[in-house]
Protein backbone atom coordinates (compact mmCIF):
# COMPACT_ATOMS: atom_id res chain seq x y z
CA UNK A 1 0.00 0.00 0.00
CA UNK A 2 2.63 2.50 0.70
CA UNK A 3 4.45 1.74 -2.33
CA UNK A 4 1.18 2.19 -4.27
CA UNK A 5 0.54 5.65 -2.30
CA UNK A 6 3.99 7.02 -3.09
CA UNK A 7 4.09 6.41 -6.75
CA UNK A 8 0.55 8.12 -6.69
CA UNK A 9 2.07 11.08 -4.59
CA UNK A 10 5.30 10.86 -7.48
CA UNK A 11 2.35 10.91 -10.48
CA UNK A 12 0.71 13.81 -8.53
CA UNK A 13 3.89 15.78 -8.90
CA UNK A 14 4.29 15.08 -12.40
CA UNK A 15 1.43 17.19 -12.99
CA UNK A 16 1.83 19.90 -10.71
CA UNK A 17 5.49 20.55 -9.99
CA UNK A 18 6.82 21.01 -6.52
CA UNK A 19 7.53 24.80 -5.32
CA UNK A 20 10.65 26.41 -3.43
CA UNK A 21 10.56 30.34 -2.49
CA UNK A 22 12.37 32.36 0.20
CA UNK A 23 9.89 32.36 3.00
CA UNK A 24 9.98 35.58 5.22
CA UNK A 25 7.65 35.76 8.30
CA UNK A 26 5.46 32.82 6.72
CA UNK A 27 5.38 34.47 2.97
CA UNK A 28 6.65 32.90 0.11
CA UNK A 29 8.63 35.48 -1.83
CA UNK A 30 8.77 35.85 -5.59
CA UNK A 31 11.70 35.72 -8.07
CA UNK A 32 13.01 34.28 -10.99
CA UNK A 33 12.37 30.86 -10.64
CA UNK A 34 14.91 28.09 -11.45
CA UNK A 35 13.70 23.92 -12.70
CA UNK A 36 14.83 21.28 -10.52
CA UNK A 37 15.34 18.09 -12.70
CA UNK A 38 15.32 14.86 -11.77
CA UNK A 39 18.69 13.17 -11.14
CA UNK A 40 17.47 10.03 -12.59
CA UNK A 41 16.04 11.84 -15.69
CA UNK A 42 17.32 15.09 -16.30
CA UNK A 43 14.54 15.58 -19.09
CA UNK A 44 12.26 15.50 -16.25
CA UNK A 45 11.42 18.93 -14.42
CA UNK A 46 10.24 18.12 -10.89
CA UNK A 47 9.66 21.76 -9.46
CA UNK A 48 11.08 25.22 -9.81
CA UNK A 49 12.71 27.20 -7.17
CA UNK A 50 13.44 30.69 -6.62
CA UNK A 51 16.34 31.90 -4.56
CA UNK A 52 16.69 34.90 -2.04
CA UNK A 53 18.08 38.09 -2.84
CA UNK A 54 20.74 39.65 -0.38
CA UNK A 55 17.87 41.93 0.21
CA UNK A 56 15.56 39.14 1.18
CA UNK A 57 18.54 37.91 3.58
CA UNK A 58 19.02 40.99 5.15
CA UNK A 59 15.21 41.69 6.46
CA UNK A 60 14.82 37.75 7.47
CA UNK A 61 17.52 38.57 9.73
CA UNK A 62 16.40 41.70 10.74
CA UNK A 63 13.17 39.75 11.41
CA UNK A 64 14.61 36.72 13.62
CA UNK A 65 16.18 39.66 15.71
CA UNK A 66 13.30 40.72 16.49
CA UNK A 67 11.37 37.23 17.24
CA UNK A 68 14.02 35.41 19.02
CA UNK A 69 13.24 36.68 22.51
CA UNK A 70 9.68 36.06 22.59
CA UNK A 71 10.54 32.35 21.03
CA UNK A 72 12.65 31.86 24.16
CA UNK A 73 10.36 33.18 26.38
CA UNK A 74 7.89 30.61 25.27
CA UNK A 75 9.49 28.08 26.89
CA UNK A 76 10.92 24.47 26.48
CA UNK A 77 7.81 22.59 27.32
CA UNK A 78 6.04 24.64 24.52
CA UNK A 79 8.62 24.37 22.03
CA UNK A 80 8.57 20.79 22.47
CA UNK A 81 4.89 20.22 22.14
CA UNK A 82 5.85 21.74 18.93
CA UNK A 83 8.66 20.06 17.68
CA UNK A 84 6.31 16.26 18.70
CA UNK A 85 3.80 18.40 16.56
CA UNK A 86 6.14 18.46 13.33
CA UNK A 87 6.90 14.41 13.57
CA UNK A 88 3.25 14.18 13.65
CA UNK A 89 2.78 16.29 10.42
CA UNK A 90 5.52 14.16 8.89
CA UNK A 91 4.12 11.15 9.63
CA UNK A 92 1.21 12.15 8.20
CA UNK A 93 3.21 13.42 5.04
CA UNK A 94 5.72 10.74 4.61
CA UNK A 95 4.46 9.56 1.38
CA UNK A 96 4.88 13.02 -0.13
CA UNK A 97 8.41 13.95 1.72
CA UNK A 98 9.58 10.30 0.38
CA UNK A 99 8.52 10.93 -3.14
CA UNK A 100 10.42 14.54 -2.60
CA UNK A 101 13.39 12.58 -1.63
CA UNK A 102 13.30 10.02 -4.42
CA UNK A 103 12.78 12.30 -7.25
CA UNK A 104 14.68 15.77 -6.14
CA UNK A 105 17.52 13.82 -4.57
CA UNK A 106 17.76 10.47 -6.24
CA UNK A 107 16.98 8.62 -3.34
CA UNK A 108 15.90 4.59 -3.45
CA UNK A 109 12.50 3.86 -1.81
CA UNK A 110 14.16 2.47 0.98
CA UNK A 111 16.76 5.51 1.89
CA UNK A 112 13.57 7.93 1.24
CA UNK A 113 11.91 5.81 3.90
CA UNK A 114 14.74 6.15 6.36
CA UNK A 115 15.02 9.58 5.52
CA UNK A 116 11.92 10.64 6.68
CA UNK A 117 12.19 8.50 9.90
CA UNK A 118 15.12 10.15 10.86
CA UNK A 119 13.80 13.76 10.70
CA UNK A 120 10.98 12.39 12.66
CA UNK A 121 13.04 10.68 15.67
CA UNK A 122 15.35 14.26 15.58
CA UNK A 123 12.19 16.17 16.32
CA UNK A 124 11.36 13.48 18.86
CA UNK A 125 14.73 13.14 20.64
CA UNK A 126 15.21 16.66 20.69
CA UNK A 127 11.90 17.50 22.07
CA UNK A 128 12.31 15.18 24.83
CA UNK A 129 15.92 15.96 25.55
CA UNK A 130 15.44 19.69 25.37
CA UNK A 131 12.47 19.74 27.81
CA UNK A 132 15.14 18.08 30.28
CA UNK A 133 18.05 20.58 29.68
CA UNK A 134 16.02 23.21 29.13
CA UNK A 135 13.51 23.01 31.89
CA UNK A 136 12.98 26.80 33.67
CA UNK A 137 15.56 26.17 36.16
CA UNK A 138 17.79 23.99 38.02
CA UNK A 139 18.06 24.40 41.07
CA UNK A 140 21.98 23.79 42.03
CA UNK A 141 23.49 23.43 45.23
CA UNK A 142 24.88 26.12 47.88
CA UNK A 143 25.03 27.18 51.33
CA UNK A 144 22.04 28.23 53.09
CA UNK A 145 20.64 31.24 52.44
CA UNK A 146 21.24 31.68 48.67
CA UNK A 147 19.63 29.62 45.88
CA UNK A 148 21.39 29.20 42.65
CA UNK A 149 19.84 28.38 39.58
CA UNK A 150 21.36 26.95 35.90
CA UNK A 151 19.02 28.46 33.47
CA UNK A 152 19.05 28.21 29.86
CA UNK A 153 18.56 30.67 26.76
CA UNK A 154 19.05 30.96 23.26
CA UNK A 155 21.81 32.40 21.22
CA UNK A 156 19.74 34.77 19.12
CA UNK A 157 19.53 34.30 15.77
CA UNK A 158 21.02 30.40 14.95
CA UNK A 159 22.03 30.25 10.83
CA UNK A 160 21.58 26.66 9.86
CA UNK A 161 23.20 25.29 6.31
CA UNK A 162 22.24 21.85 5.49
CA UNK A 163 23.65 19.42 2.74
CA UNK A 164 21.40 18.10 -0.73
CA UNK A 165 22.37 14.31 0.77
CA UNK A 166 19.87 14.26 3.45
CA UNK A 167 17.44 17.07 2.44
CA UNK A 168 15.24 16.15 5.09
CA UNK A 169 16.69 14.57 7.80
CA UNK A 170 19.69 16.91 8.58
CA UNK A 171 17.95 19.68 7.33
CA UNK A 172 15.41 19.19 10.14
CA UNK A 173 17.31 17.93 12.72
CA UNK A 174 19.57 21.30 12.89
CA UNK A 175 16.34 23.17 12.73
CA UNK A 176 14.82 21.58 15.52
CA UNK A 177 17.85 21.59 17.83
CA UNK A 178 18.23 25.43 17.44
CA UNK A 179 14.47 25.87 17.81
CA UNK A 180 14.33 23.60 20.36
CA UNK A 181 17.19 25.75 22.63
CA UNK A 182 15.17 28.99 22.04
CA UNK A 183 16.91 30.52 18.77
CA UNK A 184 14.89 31.46 15.79
CA UNK A 185 16.30 30.15 12.40
CA UNK A 186 17.80 31.44 9.44
CA UNK A 187 17.14 27.90 7.40
CA UNK A 188 20.10 27.94 3.96
CA UNK A 189 19.31 24.66 2.33
CA UNK A 190 21.57 23.06 -0.40
CA UNK A 191 21.31 24.50 -3.55
CA UNK A 192 20.30 21.39 -4.92
CA UNK A 193 17.14 20.25 -2.26
CA UNK A 194 15.50 23.37 -2.02
CA UNK A 195 11.94 21.50 -2.94
CA UNK A 196 12.38 19.72 0.10
CA UNK A 197 13.10 22.12 2.39
CA UNK A 198 10.31 24.23 1.29
CA UNK A 199 8.47 21.41 2.23
CA UNK A 200 9.37 20.87 5.15
CA UNK A 201 9.86 24.73 6.20
CA UNK A 202 5.60 24.16 5.56
CA UNK A 203 4.88 21.60 7.84
CA UNK A 204 7.01 23.02 10.43
CA UNK A 205 4.90 26.27 10.93
CA UNK A 206 1.64 24.53 9.90
CA UNK A 207 3.31 22.65 13.18
CA UNK A 208 3.32 26.06 15.36
CA UNK A 209 6.70 27.48 14.44
CA UNK A 210 5.88 31.74 13.80
CA UNK A 211 6.76 32.90 10.54
CA UNK A 212 9.44 35.07 11.93
CA UNK A 213 10.93 32.20 13.67
CA UNK A 214 11.75 30.02 11.20
CA UNK A 215 12.99 31.89 7.89
CA UNK A 216 13.94 30.01 4.93
CA UNK A 217 16.70 31.34 2.53
CA UNK A 218 17.25 29.09 -0.51
CA UNK A 219 19.90 30.08 -2.42
CA UNK A 220 23.94 29.89 -3.64
CA UNK A 221 26.00 28.55 -0.87
CA UNK A 222 29.03 30.90 -1.20
CA UNK A 223 27.07 33.86 -2.07
CA UNK A 224 24.14 33.71 0.02
CA UNK A 225 25.91 31.57 2.66
CA UNK A 226 28.65 33.76 3.08
CA UNK A 227 27.13 37.09 3.11
CA UNK A 228 25.14 35.74 6.05
CA UNK A 229 28.30 34.11 7.74
CA UNK A 230 29.32 37.02 7.95
CA UNK A 231 26.64 39.36 9.69
CA UNK A 232 27.26 39.70 13.08
CA UNK A 233 23.59 39.48 13.53
CA UNK A 234 24.05 35.22 13.42
CA UNK A 235 24.95 34.01 17.13
CA UNK A 236 25.83 30.35 15.90
CA UNK A 237 26.40 28.64 12.92
CA UNK A 238 25.33 24.95 12.47
CA UNK A 239 26.69 23.26 9.03
CA UNK A 240 27.17 20.06 7.63
CA UNK A 241 29.02 19.62 4.19
CA UNK A 242 32.53 19.21 2.81
CA UNK A 243 35.45 20.12 4.90
CA UNK A 244 36.15 23.01 2.95
CA UNK A 245 33.05 25.00 3.10
CA UNK A 246 33.34 24.38 7.17
CA UNK A 247 36.56 25.44 7.23
CA UNK A 248 35.60 28.72 4.53
CA UNK A 249 32.83 29.13 7.69
CA UNK A 250 35.39 29.34 10.31
CA UNK A 251 37.70 31.22 8.84
CA UNK A 252 34.53 34.48 8.00
CA UNK A 253 32.93 34.05 11.26
CA UNK A 254 36.66 34.63 13.20
CA UNK A 255 37.08 37.34 10.73
CA UNK A 256 33.82 38.92 12.11
CA UNK A 257 34.12 42.15 14.36
CA UNK A 258 32.04 41.09 17.62
CA UNK A 259 31.07 38.18 19.55
CA UNK A 260 32.58 34.68 19.10
CA UNK A 261 30.08 32.58 18.45
CA UNK A 262 30.18 28.71 17.87
CA UNK A 263 30.29 26.66 14.66
CA UNK A 264 28.77 22.87 15.22
CA UNK A 265 30.13 21.63 12.10
CA UNK A 266 29.79 17.99 10.56
CA UNK A 267 31.97 17.42 7.65
CA UNK A 268 33.51 14.72 5.28
CA UNK A 269 35.31 11.63 6.47
CA UNK A 270 38.31 9.15 4.38
CA UNK A 271 36.32 6.47 6.55
CA UNK A 272 37.98 2.81 6.73
CA UNK A 273 36.81 -0.56 7.09
CA UNK A 274 39.83 -2.87 8.36
CA UNK A 275 39.58 -7.07 8.23
CA UNK A 276 41.53 -9.33 9.42
CA UNK A 277 41.55 -13.25 8.43
CA UNK A 278 39.16 -14.21 11.12
CA UNK A 279 36.18 -11.98 9.64
CA UNK A 280 33.22 -13.76 8.08
CA UNK A 281 33.76 -13.66 4.17
CA UNK A 282 30.28 -13.28 3.35
CA UNK A 283 29.61 -11.03 6.62
CA UNK A 284 31.89 -8.68 5.15
CA UNK A 285 30.90 -8.54 1.48
CA UNK A 286 27.48 -7.71 2.61
CA UNK A 287 28.86 -4.99 5.05
CA UNK A 288 31.10 -3.50 2.13
CA UNK A 289 28.16 -3.41 -0.33
CA UNK A 290 25.72 -1.06 1.94
CA UNK A 291 28.59 0.83 3.71
CA UNK A 292 30.47 1.47 0.51
CA UNK A 293 27.42 1.48 -2.21
CA UNK A 294 23.65 2.35 -0.44
CA UNK A 295 22.94 5.80 -0.90
CA UNK A 296 25.34 5.64 -3.94
CA UNK A 297 28.08 6.29 -1.61
CA UNK A 298 27.21 9.91 -1.00
CA UNK A 299 27.28 9.82 2.93
CA UNK A 300 30.12 11.09 4.66
CA UNK A 301 29.60 7.77 6.87
CA UNK A 302 30.56 5.97 3.79
CA UNK A 303 33.30 3.71 3.44
CA UNK A 304 35.64 4.48 1.07
CA UNK A 305 39.16 2.60 2.07
CA UNK A 306 39.14 -0.81 2.79
CA UNK A 307 42.09 -2.25 4.62
CA UNK A 308 42.33 -6.07 4.18
CA UNK A 309 44.89 -8.34 5.53
CA UNK A 310 46.87 -9.84 2.70
CA UNK A 311 45.75 -13.67 3.52
CA UNK A 312 41.69 -13.13 2.77
CA UNK A 313 42.47 -10.34 0.23
CA UNK A 314 42.23 -12.39 -3.11
CA UNK A 315 39.01 -14.51 -1.61
CA UNK A 316 37.48 -11.56 -0.35
CA UNK A 317 37.69 -9.32 -3.77
CA UNK A 318 36.75 -11.83 -5.63
CA UNK A 319 33.76 -12.38 -3.87
CA UNK A 320 33.26 -8.71 -3.81
CA UNK A 321 33.30 -8.58 -7.60
CA UNK A 322 30.56 -11.48 -7.42
CA UNK A 323 28.21 -9.47 -5.25
CA UNK A 324 29.12 -5.88 -7.03
CA UNK A 325 27.63 -7.74 -10.34
CA UNK A 326 24.18 -8.38 -9.21
CA UNK A 327 23.59 -4.84 -7.51
CA UNK A 328 20.93 -2.78 -9.36
CA UNK A 329 21.82 0.73 -10.80
CA UNK A 330 18.70 2.56 -11.90
CA UNK A 331 15.79 4.51 -11.10
CA UNK A 332 15.67 4.83 -7.52
CA UNK A 333 11.38 4.88 -7.39
CA UNK A 334 11.41 1.48 -8.23
CA UNK A 335 11.80 -1.08 -5.20
CA UNK A 336 14.09 -3.08 -6.86
CA UNK A 337 17.00 -0.52 -7.55
CA UNK A 338 20.13 -0.87 -4.94
CA UNK A 339 21.89 2.68 -6.10
CA UNK A 340 20.30 5.57 -7.65
CA UNK A 341 22.02 8.37 -9.30
CA UNK A 342 24.18 10.86 -7.67
CA UNK A 343 22.86 14.52 -7.63
CA UNK A 344 24.07 16.20 -10.17
CA UNK A 345 26.35 16.85 -13.26
CA UNK A 346 29.08 18.60 -11.26
CA UNK A 347 29.29 15.46 -9.37
CA UNK A 348 29.17 12.75 -11.79
CA UNK A 349 31.76 14.77 -14.34
CA UNK A 350 33.88 14.55 -11.11
CA UNK A 351 33.63 10.84 -10.14
CA UNK A 352 33.98 9.96 -14.04
CA UNK A 353 37.32 12.02 -13.37
CA UNK A 354 38.08 9.76 -10.54
CA UNK A 355 37.24 6.30 -12.27
CA UNK A 356 39.17 7.33 -15.18
CA UNK A 357 42.43 7.85 -13.49
CA UNK A 358 42.17 4.73 -11.09
CA UNK A 359 41.50 2.75 -14.30
CA UNK A 360 44.09 3.91 -16.71
CA UNK A 361 46.76 3.57 -13.69
CA UNK A 362 45.35 -0.46 -13.87
CA UNK A 363 43.76 -0.30 -10.68
CA UNK A 364 40.30 -1.46 -11.42
CA UNK A 365 38.93 -4.77 -9.37
CA UNK A 366 35.49 -4.64 -10.41
CA UNK A 367 32.65 -2.12 -12.03
CA UNK A 368 28.60 -2.95 -11.53
CA UNK A 369 27.22 -1.64 -14.75
CA UNK A 370 24.56 0.49 -15.12
CA UNK A 371 21.16 -0.36 -15.72
CA UNK A 372 18.63 0.51 -18.70
CA UNK A 373 17.06 3.83 -18.97
CA UNK A 374 20.09 5.18 -16.96
CA UNK A 375 21.39 7.86 -20.09
CA UNK A 376 19.85 10.77 -19.37
CA UNK A 377 20.54 10.38 -15.44
CA UNK A 378 23.28 11.39 -13.41
CA UNK A 379 24.80 7.65 -13.13
CA UNK A 380 27.65 6.46 -12.11
CA UNK A 381 28.98 2.76 -12.07
CA UNK A 382 29.69 1.66 -8.43
CA UNK A 383 33.66 0.16 -8.71
CA UNK A 384 36.23 -0.95 -6.43
CA UNK A 385 39.91 -0.19 -6.89
CA UNK A 386 42.77 -1.35 -5.41
CA UNK A 387 45.43 1.50 -4.17
CA UNK A 388 48.95 1.17 -2.59
CA UNK A 389 47.95 3.59 0.43
CA UNK A 390 45.49 5.89 1.80
CA UNK A 391 48.18 8.14 0.45
CA UNK A 392 47.08 7.87 -2.73
CA UNK A 393 43.65 9.67 -2.14
CA UNK A 394 44.20 13.52 -1.38
CA UNK A 395 40.38 14.28 -0.14
CA UNK A 396 36.94 13.03 0.12
CA UNK A 397 35.66 11.27 -2.84
CA UNK A 398 31.63 11.63 -2.63
CA UNK A 399 30.37 8.26 -4.32
CA UNK A 400 29.90 5.09 -4.81
CA UNK A 401 33.43 4.13 -5.08
CA UNK A 402 35.60 1.76 -2.72
CA UNK A 403 39.63 1.96 -2.15
CA UNK A 404 41.19 -1.49 -1.19
CA UNK A 405 44.39 -1.72 0.56
CA UNK A 406 46.53 -4.93 1.50
CA UNK A 407 48.10 -4.76 4.86
CA UNK A 408 50.68 -7.59 6.34
CA UNK A 409 48.97 -9.07 9.42
CA UNK A 410 51.73 -7.59 11.71
CA UNK A 411 51.36 -4.21 10.76
CA UNK A 412 48.12 -3.50 12.12
CA UNK A 413 50.17 -0.24 13.65
CA UNK A 414 50.53 1.28 10.05
CA UNK A 415 47.29 1.03 8.89
CA UNK A 416 45.40 2.68 12.33
CA UNK A 417 48.61 5.17 11.52
CA UNK A 418 47.14 6.18 7.84
CA UNK A 419 44.02 6.29 9.14
CA UNK A 420 44.67 8.77 11.77
CA UNK A 421 47.24 10.71 9.40
CA UNK A 422 44.53 11.60 6.87
CA UNK A 423 43.05 14.00 9.55
CA UNK A 424 39.81 12.92 9.30
CA UNK A 425 38.10 11.22 11.88
CA UNK A 426 34.50 9.91 11.16
CA UNK A 427 33.55 6.39 11.42
CA UNK A 428 35.51 3.26 11.26
CA UNK A 429 34.49 -0.68 10.46
CA UNK A 430 36.53 -3.03 11.88
CA UNK A 431 36.01 -6.79 10.97
CA UNK A 432 38.05 -9.43 13.22
CA UNK A 433 36.89 -12.22 15.78
CA UNK A 434 40.27 -11.25 18.21
CA UNK A 435 38.76 -9.55 20.74
CA UNK A 436 42.47 -7.33 21.36
CA UNK A 437 42.36 -6.69 17.58
CA UNK A 438 38.95 -4.89 17.98
CA UNK A 439 40.24 -3.27 20.72
CA UNK A 440 43.72 -1.94 19.99
CA UNK A 441 41.82 0.11 16.61
CA UNK A 442 39.08 1.12 19.12
CA UNK A 443 42.04 2.73 21.46
CA UNK A 444 44.37 4.19 18.49
CA UNK A 445 42.12 5.02 15.57
CA UNK A 446 40.55 8.85 16.38
CA UNK A 447 37.24 8.74 14.69
CA UNK A 448 34.18 9.67 15.66
CA UNK A 449 31.97 6.33 14.99
CA UNK A 450 33.48 3.06 15.15
CA UNK A 451 31.17 0.12 13.96
CA UNK A 452 32.23 -3.47 14.95
CA UNK A 453 31.69 -6.92 12.64
CA UNK A 454 28.57 -4.79 10.78
CA UNK A 455 28.33 -2.05 8.52
CA UNK A 456 29.48 1.31 9.44
CA UNK A 457 26.32 3.90 7.93
CA UNK A 458 22.87 4.45 9.22
CA UNK A 459 23.71 5.67 12.94
CA UNK A 460 20.25 5.82 14.58
CA UNK A 461 19.36 8.85 16.46
CA UNK A 462 19.47 8.82 20.29
CA UNK A 463 21.49 5.03 19.68
CA UNK A 464 24.18 5.98 18.58
CA UNK A 465 24.99 9.87 18.48
CA UNK A 466 27.13 10.88 14.83
CA UNK A 467 29.77 12.85 14.74
CA UNK A 468 33.23 13.19 14.14
CA UNK A 469 36.54 14.86 15.01
CA UNK A 470 39.86 16.36 13.18
CA UNK A 471 38.80 17.54 9.97
CA UNK A 472 35.38 15.78 9.93
CA UNK A 473 33.87 18.16 12.63
CA UNK A 474 33.68 19.96 15.79
CA UNK A 475 31.04 18.18 17.40
CA UNK A 476 28.78 17.82 19.56
CA UNK A 477 27.23 14.67 17.74
CA UNK A 478 23.99 15.16 16.23
CA UNK A 479 21.53 12.90 17.53
CA UNK A 480 23.16 12.70 21.09
CA UNK A 481 22.40 13.83 24.72
CA UNK A 482 25.00 17.13 23.82
CA UNK A 483 23.78 18.78 20.82
CA UNK A 484 21.38 20.90 21.69
CA UNK A 485 23.25 22.19 24.56
CA UNK A 486 25.65 24.16 22.04
CA UNK A 487 22.98 25.48 20.60
CA UNK A 488 22.46 27.69 24.30
CA UNK A 489 23.70 29.53 26.20
CA UNK A 490 24.11 29.40 30.40
CA UNK A 491 22.71 31.53 32.90
CA UNK A 492 23.33 31.47 36.58
CA UNK A 493 20.81 33.36 38.61
CA UNK A 494 22.04 33.55 42.45
CA UNK A 495 19.58 34.86 44.82
CA UNK A 496 19.88 35.60 48.80
CA UNK A 497 17.21 34.78 50.28
CA UNK A 498 17.89 35.89 53.63
CA UNK A 499 17.07 39.50 52.56
CA UNK A 500 13.18 40.02 53.59
CA UNK A 501 10.73 41.70 51.39
CA UNK A 502 12.22 42.51 48.05
CA UNK A 503 13.14 38.63 46.70
CA UNK A 504 10.61 36.80 48.02
CA UNK A 505 8.89 37.32 44.37
CA UNK A 506 12.34 35.83 42.77
CA UNK A 507 12.02 32.68 45.42
CA UNK A 508 8.87 31.53 43.92
CA UNK A 509 10.04 31.50 40.43
CA UNK A 510 10.08 27.49 41.18
C1 LIG B 1 26.24 12.81 6.24
O1 LIG B 1 26.31 11.97 5.37
O2 LIG B 1 26.28 14.02 5.94
O3 LIG B 1 25.28 7.46 9.84
C2 LIG B 1 26.11 12.50 7.68
C3 LIG B 1 24.96 7.88 8.73
C4 LIG B 1 24.37 9.24 8.61
C5 LIG B 1 25.39 10.13 8.00
C6 LIG B 1 25.00 11.56 8.00
N1 LIG B 1 23.93 9.72 9.89
O4 LIG B 1 25.10 7.22 7.72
Amino acid sequence: LAVAELGQAMQRHAATPWQAAPLLGGFAQAGAARPVLDPADRRRQVGEAVWATPEMADKALARAEAAAADWDALGAEARARILRRIADLYEENHTELMALAVREAGKTVGDALAEVREAIDFCRYYAARGAEIFADSQRMPGPTGERNELRHAGRGVFLCISPWNFPLAIFTGQIVAALMAGNAVLAKPAEQTGLMAAAAVRLMQRAGVPGEVLQLLPGDGAALGGRLVKDARVGGVAFTGSVETGQAINRALAARDGAVVPLIAETGGQNAMIVDSTALPEQVVQDVLISGFQSAGQRCSALRVLFLQEEVAGRTLEMLAGAMAELRVGDPGLLSTDVGPVIDEEARDLLLGHDKAMTNDGRLIARTPLGPDTEQGTFVAPAAFEIDSLNRLQSEVFGPFVHVVRYQANRLDRVVEAINASGYGLTLGIHSRIDSTVDYVIRRARVGNAYVNRNMIGAVVGVQPFGGEGLSGTGPKAGGPNYLKRFAVERVVSIDTTAAGGNASLMSLE
